[in-house]
């Protein structure tokens, strides 16, 4: 049973006693008992590797190293954290503090067609990601960003699609606190933020559809709600959970599978949640975004319901032919 339908249950019963004192006594009661579909793991895991395809910047900026992490769950499995990379190629650079001067004037002209149908729409987009995307075009892959972590880059592709294009993005918050979602010396609860201008005329909005993964830092899993889909809502869970500044090896995390062919053009997102919107100066103002704004057009922000803590998660958008 998961928490949203025990939550039902409580309700239920409540109403046929006719008392909302009670209702409210035992709701207050039932979160102490999460039992949702995601799994949790506890504390701190261990490095794996660095996984940036740009692995080093000469410039006086900070450079971190986007390393990923491994994390043993409750039932024993593992989880690669924040999440599994694509190996594939990078998109190519429209700012990056570590090639070049940062901004690189001759993007468009860099960009090649990555051909998904050879008689499709050719498309070009701007995406800027807090950290790190990959993009998936009609469930083929087309490019990842080129740095998983700071400083902060955006990027452009060019591909050639039959409509309707299905577009399916990979994101990450990235962590250095592997396993609890938190990053810097001092166990910082980092936000993300995903933007992308298409110019066949698609922005990112509230029509893309969005699913949270990994979910942390968390004292107690139980402020996450679930709906009855087991969707993860982690917007009423604190964003300075007492975990992050007491004892980090405490905070705990949910971990939901990533659905098989959540990609392709015939997958089912018609249960995800829509993307929540968020102010540009929630999520940045980092020059690889502020200094291009306007090449992003009528697009917003987005991501899902927690921006501080959902540090894994997928969205997807139809584009329907013009
Ligand atoms: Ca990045
Ligand atoms: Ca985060």
């Amino acid at each position: 049973m998961n928490y949203q339908r025990a939550a039902t249950r409580v309700f239920l019963f409540s109403t046929l006693l006719g008392g909302v004192h009670i209702f409210a006594q035992e709701f207050s009661q039932a979160p102490n008992n999460y039992e949702g579909v995601a799994t949790l793991s506890v504390g701190l895991g261990a490095p794996i590797g660095n996984r940036s395809l740009t692995d080093g910047c000469s410039s006086s900026v900070r450079f971190v190293l986007g390393a990923s992490g491994s994390v043993q769950l409750e039932d024993g499995s593992t989880r690669i954290v924040p999440m599994i990379v694509n190996e594939g190629q990078g998109a190519v650079d429209m700012y990056n503090d570590c090639t070049g001067e940062g901004d690189n004037p001759d993007y468009l002209d860099e960009l090649e067609t990555i051909v998904v149908d050879d008689d499709g729409e050719i498309i070009t987009a701007q995406i800027f990601g807090d950290n790190y995307f990959e993009l998936y075009i009609n469930g083929q892959f087309i490019a990842r960003d080129n740095i998983s972590f700071v400083p902060f880059n955006s990027t452009a592709v060019r591909f050639q699609a039959n409509y309707p294009v299905t577009v399916a993005v990979h994101m990450a918050d990235w962590e250095t606190h592997f396993g609890v979602g938190m990053e810097y010396a001092s166990f910082n609860v980092g936000d993300a933020g995903f933007i992308a201008n298409f110019n066949n005329g698609a922005v990112t909005n509230s029509d893309w559809k969005v699913l949270p993964i990994y979910i942390s830092p968390l004292d107690d899993p139980s402020c996450v709600i679930e709906d009855s889909f087991g969707n993860a809502n982690a917007s009423a869970c604190s964003i300075r959970p007492s975990c992050a500044d007491g004892d980090p090896a405490m905070c705990r995390a949910l971990h939901y599978n990533i659905p098989a062919g959540w990609t392709e053009s015939g997958f089912n997102d018609s249960n995800w949640q829509n993307a929540t919107l968020y102010e540009a100066d929630a999520v940045t103002r980092a020059p690889g975004y502020a200094n291009y704004a306007d090449r992003f057009g009528e697009a917003s922000f987005i991501w899902s319901p927690s921006l501080k803590l959902d540090n894994q998660v997928l969205a997807r958008f139809v584009i329907e032919a013009p």
